[in-house]
């Protein structure tokens, strides 16, 4: 009953705005630009109409950039409280606009309720904890005394036009965690949304605006990666990349970084993973089952934190596997508005496509453990059944599968060294959960584990900014964490002075 009426006044405003159009397009110098125009469909249901958004030409990325690079100067001149109030002005637009926001995450990127309500506070919060660290901690100028005695000022200074290219799975909280770290630190930005997410995105940047941050600081450009990400992250004017997506995509940038001789120029990229759990025989089935289920269905899957690979010792198996089972018949699969539901679809054709085949591939190399049924509101949307398999290896798993598709790899007590290899050697380093009884046990995994975050005995899918910062290494990003002490910093240039 309690959630029931927390819910209640979210549910309202998504009923409120039911047939409601929302209208995207660049905005440039603050003012709403043309362009070549594309549909947009509810993920739930491709037959309702969520509005339009026109996308960016390469004249206009051109147009956009020279906006910005001309704002730099004067946004950075400014002191780092006044460039925090205007984001502290747009985190109180944020909350005063929640019912809309939540109506538009939940439309456009198929968000359950509690999963877009979560979306707006986090994008709240990231505002927030960059625009006051900025105005206490860059606002201070520090004497630094050298070896020899000699004292100089240090101060921080934004580095120029920022690239912030963010991805569809947060489409509100990363898009706006990267453009408030860089415009806290004195950037100029150029923002590239996702494809398929750019309603929410034009709508957070009409807020802005209305915030009171001048026109030439902030640009938006929804397109694809093709037509305007990579011209953008090419132009020589662009000081620093902010990407959050996939790791070929990361890979793509940086290459074209390097090819640029642009080694001065910071890439902040927050990337795939290939996440896994070690559950040994100490553990507690029940809570280990709630945990995996939320961990790996829990948005769909599409979480970077979501776990892909669970290794279960071979005493406990059966028992836990049991219980997998159990509990994904009882999963329910459907419209993202309804209470009862527990898994929404996933972005688009074209994803729902590529987990379809993952899963086709597995059915012939690997033994099928259990299928969620699809609910009979699902035929007219991207949904795809939570699936689990029994695998061999998580060598058997070349990319990231970005979807609702559990594998469960069992494993001796004599293994335990060659499993923390194993996951190690992915190359990935995003997230990584343990569940043991046994403090030397889940304490030396988490020695060894090379991962950004790692999850003790409870589920794998906490961000909270500043009390949980998130990031990865390897081929999972460069660090340091969104949500961290540090993070602001990369977005900045340290000056001495006499
Ligand atoms: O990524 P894509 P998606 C990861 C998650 C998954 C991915 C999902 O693990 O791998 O994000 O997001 C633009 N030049 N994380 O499918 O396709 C593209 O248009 C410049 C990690 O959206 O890589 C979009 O705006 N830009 C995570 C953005 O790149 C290009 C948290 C991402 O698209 C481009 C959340 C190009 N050549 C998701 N091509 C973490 N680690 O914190 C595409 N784009």
């Amino acid at each position: 009953i309690e959630i029931e009426s927390q819910w209640r006044p979210f549910v309202e405003s998504v009923q409120a705005l039911g047939e409601h159009q929302w209208q995207a397009g660049p905005i440039i110098n603050g003012v709403v630009q043309g362009g070549k125009t594309e549909a947009i469909t509810a993920p739930y249901d491709r037959r309702e109409a969520v509005g339009s958004v026109d996308f960016a030409s390469a004249d206009q990325v051109e147009q956009a950039i020279t906006v910005a690079a001309k704002a730099y100067p004067e946004w950075s001149e400014r002191s780092a409280s006044e460039r925090a109030d205007c984001l502290l002005r747009l985190a109180g637009l944020l909350e005063a606009n929640t019912g809309e926001l939540v109506a538009l995450c939940h439309r456009e990127a198929g968000k359950t309720i509690q999963d877009s309500i979560d979306e707006i506070r986090e994008a709240v919060d990231f505002c927030r904890f960059y625009a006051n660290q900025a105005a206490t901690e860059l606002a201070e100028t520090k004497q630094v005394t050298s070896f020899d005695g000699t004292s100089r000022l240090l101060s921080y200074r934004g580095r120029g036009v920022f690239a912030c290219i963010s991805p569809w799975n947060f489409p509100l909280a990363i898009f706006l965690g990267q453009i408030s770290a860089a415009l806290a630190a004195g950037n100029t930005v150029v923002a590239k949304p996702a494809e398929q997410t750019s309603l929410i995105a034009f709508r957070a940047i009409e807020l802005m605006l209305e915030a009171g941050m001048p026109a030439g600081v902030i640009q938006l450009l929804p397109g694809t990666g093709a037509e305007v990400g990579s011209p953008l992250t090419s132009d020589p004017r662009i000081a620093g990349v902010a990407f959050t997506g996939s790791t070929e995509t990361a890979q793509l940038i940086n290459r074209s970084l390097v090819a640029r001789d642009c080694e001065s120029v910071p890439f902040i990229a927050e990337t795939g993973g290939q996440n896994a759990m070690i559950v040994d025989s100490t553990a507690l089935p029940e809570q280990v089952v709630r945990d995996v289920v939320r961990s790996a269905f829990a948005s769909a899957g599409q979480r970077c934190s979501a776990l892909r690979v669970l290794f279960i010792q071979e005493d406990i198996a059966e028992r836990v596997i049991g219980l997998i089972k159990g509990a994904m018949a009882e999963l329910s699969v459907g419209r993202p508005e309804m209470h009862s539901t527990d898994v929404g679809p996933v972005i688009d054709a074209e994803a729902k496509q590529k987990l379809l085949t993952h899963i086709q591939s597995l059915k012939n190399q690997a033994k099928l453990v259990a299928q969620a049924k699809l609910g009979s509101d699902c035929q007219h949307g991207d949904f795809v059944a939570p699936t689990a398999f029994e695998i061999a290896g998580i060598d058997m798993l070349k990319n990231e599968n970005f979807g609702p598709i559990l594998h469960i790899v069992r494993f001796k007590a004599s293994e335990l060294e060659q499993v923390i290899d194993q996951i190690n050697q992915t190359g990935f380093g995003l997230t990584m959960g343990v569940h043991s009884r046994n403090e030397r046990t889940y304490r030396h995994i988490e020695r060894r584990a090379r991962v950004g975050n790692c999850y003790i005995n409870r589920d794998q899918v906490g961000a909270v900014v500043g009390v949980q910062p998130f990031g990865g290494q390897g081929l999972s990003g460069t660090g340091p964490k969104a949500g961290g002490p540090h993070y602001l910093y990369r977005f900045t240039q340290d000056v001495f002075n006499a």
